[in-house]
């Protein structure tokens, strides 16, 4: 597919049409209506706008000057958050296969915090040292390979009554079938877990109404013997392209709900269950609330079950998976699915509670429904009425209405099964209105205002429309309203607290996979490109363009900042991993080295403390052999006081934030002499913030 450019009015300079004239009445425009309170009018001739001589730093010399049209000098405006102020939303949004989530600022854009997640990250102290981190990332990899890296694709925020509640972010790993969990008390990440059973994942993550699970499915589906599901590195099933039963027979998807205890921060295995699916694509996962409550629903593609084999005279996948006109919405009745476990309908797979795509079907838990080839995005609208589904190969949004599937369910109104036994529903029963939006339709978005936005992968544009009752009703419903022109190839797009009751309006993210020609070439690797829209008005309006440096920006959640109430310092001596006091934390003068032998390993280790500009103890002797443990305590209590800490050449950073307690263990392999210093540059004294770490030989 390839990026088109377009005339966006937008976002292009006018170049020199504008006249002086048009300069001052923007400019005045904009000091009366947008920057009155910031004091920029003071700057402005009030009303006159005449040809006489202009200050220099007077805002329409700088309008004029960089040849900016009306709508990119209020564009700029808009956007401006000075220092100081705060911004209105933050977004958290994937950072893709760097693994990693970003932290923006909204309307400013500012990156304010890339947060590790799969992937070691220095600047945190992140896997590169400190013990706690590390453990983190191994108890998360697979059993069978340390896995440094993810491919992040969905954050989500916890959820109270089906609102985001600012406490927990979570986010998943396609590559490796994880879910990981976010404080958003220090914004760090607490645990990783490996889905059993899964080995890709996609759809989700999506917190049940009341966080009481956080809901994941596969993508590609897993080999699987049904006696002992999948495991990493074991499970070994025929796959012959010639013969598509192996596929049929011998794969399975999935869909996880991962319990969540809020207590602990931590996501229980033991109380979580899964039901299996077909060997279809399965993608996107939405849990329902209001009339869709205890409703999951999770759309596919490849229900052709196509597996390829191009070299051998096979239909390469791509083409395989796209025969049908039809793939499947899934329908899982999830509180019914809970209910079955407490009966004991399920098998233990793996440590995990599984549902069997049989007695889901028996128990009457799954049903599908047609859906326009290929589809994407499955959102649901703000009262929880309509599910929204788009077929990346057809030009509309369908809409699909939950009073209508409870009642084809209920009358039975069946076309037939899958090849599973899956109770097909009606395309036509099921369906509210099919909205033509336009090429390449992916992810819809909503608003507080009863529209929705669907952006356009193929037309590279995002669709504005009206939903129909209780939003919209006669000719306005189910109609497009606006389209405005990304740059290029967007994903998703993103609005604050879309996919809740309440969603917030006001801006819409374009989270755009191309950015050629957008900025300053950086070589052939190109940035991702978030753009802000406004959509405040009747018309969207590109308000800025923000280049990623990163992993691809698939999706994003974005929240009122005020839901947000992190902690600015660590009570003193904390274990960011449980917010417990740590046993090893120590104040000033209790510092010391003890050196032992544990099972015949010499064992020197070290309860220090770091405040501005001293590392105590900073002279540390061992001898070749020993390992060596620092428990590093920072006792600063002002908030922003951070110390790195690391011995050179050593490979370890630990960032110690006040109040925080870090433990790193290193093995005194090789005799030397090593520095040790404080990594962040905390004080006048940072470069004395130094120390000396000696390995006698043996
Ligand atoms: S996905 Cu990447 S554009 Cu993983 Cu939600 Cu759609
Ligand atoms: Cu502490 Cu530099």
């Amino acid at each position: 597919m390839t990026a088109r450019k377009s005339s966006n009015s937008n976002s292009r300079n006018n170049g020199n049409g504008l006249r002086r004239r048009d300069f001052l009445q923007i400019a005045g425009g904009v000091a009366a209506g947008v920057v009155a309170g910031y004091g920029v009018s003071k700057f402005l001739a009030p009303s006159a706008p005449s040809e006489v001589e202009i200050a220099p730093g007077n805002l329409q010399n700088i309008i004029q000057e960089k040849n900016l049209t009306p709508d990119q000098a209020v564009a700029a405006v808009k956007t401006y958050v000075p220092g100081g102020a705060r911004d209105e939303f933050i977004m958290f949004a994937s950072g893709g296969h760097s693994g990693q989530v970003l932290v923006i600022g909204i309307p400013s854009m500012k990156l304010y915090k890339v947060i590790a997640v799969f992937t070691p990250e220095p600047w945190q102290g992140y896997g590169v040292g400190n013990l706690e981190t590390e453990k983190i990332l191994k108890e998360g990899s697979n059993g069978i390979r340390n896995l440094t890296w993810g491919d992040v694709h969905h954050p989500e925020i916890s959820r109270t009554n089906a609102e985001f509640d600012g406490e927990w972010l979570f986010v998943n790993d396609k590559a490796n079938g994880r879910m990981a969990v976010i404080s958003l008390k220090d914004f760090e990440t607490k645990q990783i877990v490996k889905i059993p059973n899964m080995q890709s994942q996609h759809g989700g993550c999506f917190c049940t109404p009341n966080t009481e699970y956080v809901v994941v499915g596969s993508q590609y589906p897993a080999p699987w013997d049904p006696e002992t599901g999948y495991r990493p590195g074991e499970t070994y099933v025929e796959l012959d392209p010639q013969n598509p039963d192996t596929y049929k027979n011998n794969f399975r998807g999935l869909v996880a709900f991962l319990a969540f205890n809020r207590e602990v921060g931590r996501i229980d295995l033991s109380k979580s269950f899964e039901i299996e699916l077909p060997p279809y694509m399965q993608d996107l996962v939405a849990i329902g609330w209001g009339p869709s409550d205890g409703l999951c629903f999770i759309n596919s593609f490849n229900t052709e079950m196509a597996v390829g084999d191009d070299l051998n005279g096979i239909p390469p996948l791509e083409v395989g998976a796209s025969e049908r006109d039809f793939d499947y919405l899934h329908v899982i009745f999830w509180k019914k699915a809970e209910e079955l476990v407490k009966q004991g309908k399920y098998k233990e797979l793996n440590g995990v509670k599984v549902i069997s795509l049989d007695t889901a079907i028996k128990e009457g838990i799954i049903y599908l429904i047609p859906e326009p080839k290929s589809p994407h995005g499955c959102d649901i609208t703000p009262g929880g009425e309509y599910i929204v589904v788009s077929g990346k190969l057809e030009p509309v949004a369908t809409v699909y209405s939950v009073e209508k599937i409870l009642t084809a369910i209920k009358n039975k109104d069946f076309e037939g099964t899958d090849e599973y036994g899956i109770p097909i529903l009606k395309f036509e029963s099921t369906k509210e209105a099919q909205v033509e939006v336009g090429l390449g339709p992916l992810h819809t978005e909503f608003d507080d205002k009863g529209y929705a936005y669907t952006s356009l992968f193929i037309d590279n544009k995002v669709a504005k429309w009206a939903l129909g009752p209780p939003y919209h009703t006669g000719d306005e419903a189910w109609k497009v309203v606006d389209k405005i022109d990304i740059h290029y190839n967007v994903g998703h797009v993103a609005a604050p607290e879309s996919n809740t009751p309440k969603p917030k309006g006001k801006y819409l993210v374009s989270l755009n996979k191309w950015s050629i020609d957008r900025f300053n070439s950086v070589g052939p690797l190109k940035p991702q490109n978030l753009q802000l829209i406004d959509i405040t008005s009747s018309k969207m309006m590109l308000l800025y363009d923000m280049p990623i440096g990163l992993g691809e920006p698939h999706y994003a959640r974005i929240i009122s900042a005020d839901k947000l109430n992190p902690i600015e310092v660590y009570p003193m001596g904390t274990n960011p991993l449980t917010f417990q006091k740590d046993p090893n934390a120590v104040s000033k003068g209790e510092e010391r080295i003890e050196r032992k032998v544990v099972n015949g390993q010499p064992v020197t280790e070290i309860w220090g403390t770091l405040i501005r500009s001293r590392i105590t103890p900073d002279f540390i002797r061992v001898k070749q052999g020993d390992k060596v443990i620092f428990h590093l305590t920072n006792i600063e209590t002002t908030p922003d006081a951070t110390h790195g800490f690391t011995i050179c050449e050593y490979n370890i950073n630990l960032s110690l934030e006040p109040g925080e307690v870090a433990t790193v263990e290193i093995l005194a392999d090789k005799p030397g002499v090593y520095a040790m210093y404080c990594t962040e540059f905390c004080s006048p004294l940072h470069l004395e913030m130094a120390g000396w770490f000696v390995v006698e030989p043996q």
